[in-house]
């Protein structure tokens, strides 16, 4: 599925190709197309890679793997898919999470109406026409009624540069950009630069074909044991023959996905309890461990409790006290940065071919045309891998130049994202975001919030039709409230401490403001029903 699809131009009699552009083949965009299709709606993709799979198209770095057990993070709008798909393990690896990404594509007959390798570089609104013109890679420009940015949350990778990069003589890499063919890393001296979760998969993964190993931490991450595991006959089984009620559950709690139940406050729990309870919820893996107390982003010696539980399973890990210490943060509340879920990330700081240099005591002070000096010391390398992660949320929507006349969006979250429900923002009419900046998106299982935005949109958009209207466009004050809310809520927690990319605080220059809705994707889905059935309150439909 290399081929690139010219856009079909339909000339509607509106006058535009194309009642609806989506950007990006990726979960979000997939779903909305074949959700248009079903509508009778005319819908193109355009999409930069060459394939479907948005983030498992481009993440193939060693040991990529999703976060969410593969059976929940999936689609869920049909049966016959979620049964007829056989997960094999219990946290997919990138190479099935893309498998089934070219499935799905192929079961609904996509990609005869997506243009790959097209990226779109511009939109322009045209408020007369109603249209918007999309601008694309390939000097070709499109015009539709609606357009709606599928561009991911976490697509647009950093890539800071460091002074002497051009000098390096080795080879360099970027874990969102990995060679597809794969680098042979055996008996070579590797750095990985970034200990996010794309760090520690590749980390735990490449360590024992390196020849040696250097991580450069600046600041240490909370990961809990994935406990992966192959789905047996019978699990799967189990799961399939209540998929429903699964889906379903998973829907009404805050983050999109089922957990051991919590709903205790730490308060009212002794210490020995709480620590049963997190003994638990460690032996079962997964990130439903930080949910055992509601209060744990709220409290901060709840917080501390569980961070503090955190850290001496670290150190029982780590043999090297001091490495151990390294390893266990405490420089921001548990959670309040996105958690990790490891494999044996923590042990591998017991081999012998593995160093840790923590930049916080020697920072990074430039790159060499052998290696990389650090305080006082440059160490020699064959080979470094950035893990150093995304411009997040916001990057990919502002990397386009989009218009409307009198300002562009970059312009206008200047300040930062500036959005109603995190589905379209003033002064945009007939712009869409999936999973945009203020919904809960990334604090979710992203497909639960995927199908929430796509179903909501595909709606408003049936709506709009029914009712012979072409314009949709949210209310400056119905903005400004939802701003203030999304920041308000954000607020409470303590979530805002952590220097995380939530934040936007990996990104130089970035404005610190915390991106996600922190209500839950539960109260959030019930607030975007509300707003719909209430006659889509906030918005205006001309
Ligand atoms: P992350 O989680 O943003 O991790 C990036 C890592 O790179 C993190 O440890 C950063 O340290 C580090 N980093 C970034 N810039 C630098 C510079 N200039 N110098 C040294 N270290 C740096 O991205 P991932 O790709 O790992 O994961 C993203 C999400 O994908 C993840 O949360 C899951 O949802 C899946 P910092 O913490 O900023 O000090």
């Amino acid at each position: 599925m290399t081929t690139s699809a010219a856009p079909d131009r339909h000339n509607k009699p509106g006058g535009v190709d194309y009642d609806v552009v989506i950007i990006g083949a990726g979960f979000a965009g997939m779903y909305q197309l074949h959700k248009l299709r079903q509508m009778g709606m005319s819908a193109h993709i355009f999409e930069t890679g060459d394939d479907v799979g948005g983030t498992w198209y481009w993440n193939r770095y060693p040991g990529a793997r999703v976060d969410i057990e593969s059976m929940e993070y999936s689609y869920s709008f049909d049966d016959a898919l979620q049964q007829e798909w056989r997960w094999k393990e219990r946290y997919a690896p990138q190479p099935e999470l893309l498998e089934y990404a070219r499935h799905v594509c192929d079961r609904y007959d996509l990609a005869r109406d997506i243009s790959f390798s097209t990226r779109v570089n511009k939109l322009a609104w045209d408020d007369d026409a109603r249209s918007w013109t999309v601008s694309t890679s390939d000097g070709k420009s499109t015009t539709a009624r609606y357009v709606i940015a599928a561009t991911g949350c976490l697509s647009r990778p950093s890539e800071p540069t460091f002074e002497g990069m051009e000098d390096f003589r080795g080879e360099m890499y970027w874990t969102s950009r990995y060679p597809r063919e794969g680098v042979d890393l055996s008996g070579k001296r590797v750095a990985v630069i970034g200990t996010g979760s794309s760090g520690i998969q590749t980390i735990t993964t490449i360590a024992p074909e390196v020849g040696h190993l250097t991580v450069f931490q600046r600041t240490p991450t909370f990961a809990v044991p994935a406990h992966n595991t192959r789905i047996s006959d019978q699990r799967d089984a189990e799961i399939k023959a209540n998929y429903d009620e699964i889906r379903r559950l998973g829907r009404e709690t805050t983050v999109g996905f089922n957990q051991p139940p919590g709903n205790v406050m730490f308060a009212d729990v002794s210490p020995e309890q709480a620590r049963e309870d997190l003994d638990k919820r460690w032996a079962r893996g997964g990130l439903g461990f930080s949910f055992g107390f509601e209060d744990v982003l709220f409290e901060p010696v709840a917080n501390e409790f569980v961070a503090d539980y955190v850290r001496n399973r670290i150190r029982e890990k780590v043999k090297d006290p001091q490495t151990a210490e390294l390893l266990c943060p405490t420089s921001y509340p548990i959670a309040s940065k996105r958690m990790c879920v490891d494999t044996g990330y923590f042990e591998t700081y017991n081999r012998d071919n593995v160093d840790l240099v923590d930049l916080q005591t020697e920072p990074l002070k430039r790159i060499t045309e052998t290696g990389i000096r650090v305080g006082s010391r440059e160490i020699e390398f064959d080979v470094i891998i950035f893990a150093t992660g995304f411009d997040a949320m916001t990057g990919a929507l502002n990397s386009m130049d989009i218009r409307n006349g009198t300002q562009t969006l970059r312009e206008k979250w200047n300040h930062g994202p500036r959005t109603y429900l995190g589905l379209m923002s003033h002064g945009f009419p007939n712009l869409f975001m999936v999973t945009g900046p203020q919904s809960p998106s990334v604090l979710s299982n992203m497909m639960v919030s995927i199908e929430d935005h796509v179903d909501w949109i595909s709606q408003a958009l049936s709506d709009l039709n029914a009712s012979g209207q072409t314009r949709i466009e949210p209310a400056a004050d119905a903005e400004e409230n939802w701003v203030h809310t999304t920041n308000d809520l954000a607020n409470l927690t303590l979530m805002p401490q952590a220097n995380s990319w939530y934040m936007g605080a990996n990104i130089p220059g970035k404005e610190r403001v915390f991106m996600p809705f922190v209500g839950g994707v539960d109260t959030y889905a019930q607030i975007i029903t509300g707003v719909r059935v209430a006659n889509y309150h906030g918005f205006e439909l001309t």
